[in-house]
């Protein structure tokens, strides 16, 4: 359902970049699970190059029961532009969860004014995907820019609607690219480096997709792609694993996985 999301965005990077391919471990990079109907392929790409310091995507395929497309794009820590984040799921072809940002590092004034203001006529030209969902998982105000893509959308829309979206923020994200100057002065390169590591610690916690990782390919590998491929620069926390136990069991009720 995601693939063409998938091969634009290829596309694009290889056209626009020079780009290292970043390895993870055979285990991490690919894995099926086997449960009879319930069978899942998960696969991952990164790369890396001067611009951007990790750019990252997953497609899980487990045929009409679930597709997701899911990338995050760090830019080296010269820049201080947010990332790009994309999340893009699909339940029974029925619950179809769309997410489409540009993750802002910073709360402050200036920074909405300089990086954040100006989606605003890209996010106006969507407004039927801007549909003000409430998020359960995160916090709207904390590495959400008030301009993100966030819809429950019809399957026959994704290809059309949600596609165009999607080419107009990736494009718009790689403008904003060009467009930024990169800084030099090292407290603001450590002020970036802090930022991007928060983000990592804050997603890795709350990621709603821990549970469904677990379910498909066990805790113990869910934890290592979190930490050590999605959000490698997380740690651990203790008070992570209750809250997530209680996640996984209430998803496995509810979805029977
Ligand atoms: C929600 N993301 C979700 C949900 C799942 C995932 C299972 C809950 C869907 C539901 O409501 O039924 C799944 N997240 C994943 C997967 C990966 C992942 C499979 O990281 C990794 C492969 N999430 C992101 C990024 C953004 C993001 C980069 O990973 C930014 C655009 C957003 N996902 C996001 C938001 C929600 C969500 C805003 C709704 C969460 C909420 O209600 O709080």
């Amino acid at each position: 359902m995601y693939k063409p999301f998938q091969k634009h965005l290829e596309e694009e990077i290889h056209r626009r970049f020079d780009l290292q391919p970043m390895p993870l471990p055979d285990d991490l990079e690919r894995q099926v699970s086997e449960r009879g109907k319930n069978s899942a392929t998960i696969q991952s790409w990164c790369y890396s190059c001067s611009q951007l310091r990790k750019l990252r995507y997953t497609y899980i395929d487990g045929g009409t029961a679930i597709q997701v497309f899911n990338s995050v794009i760090y830019p080296s820590h010269h820049y201080d532009i947010p990332l790009l984040g994309i999340d893009l799921l699909s339940f029974n072809r029925r619950r179809n969860v769309v997410v489409i940002d540009f993750q802002p590092l910073f709360r402050d004034a200036d920074y909405q004014a300089k990086y954040i203001e100006p989606m605003r006529k890209m996010y106006e030209s969507f407004d039927d995907l801007a549909q003000n969902l409430g998020m359960k998982f995160y916090d709207a105000n904390q590495y959400f820019s008030k301009y993100l893509i966030f819809a429950k959308a019809e399957a026959d829309i994704v290809p059309t609607r949600v596609m165009e979206a999607f080419k107009v923020y990736v494009n718009k994200y790689f403008l904003m690219l060009e467009e930024a100057t990169p800084l030099t002065e090292p407290s603001d390169i450590q002020r970036i480096v802090q930022a991007q590591k928060d983000y990592d610690q804050y997603s890795a916690e709350r990621d709603p997709a821990h549970g469904l990782f677990s379910s498909y390919f066990g805790h113990e590998w869910a934890e290592r792609f979190l930490y050590e491929f999605l959000f490698e620069d997380a740690r651990p926390v203790e008070t992570t694993v209750g809250r997530r136990r209680s996640y996984a069991i209430s998803y496995r009720s509810a979805t029977g996985h």
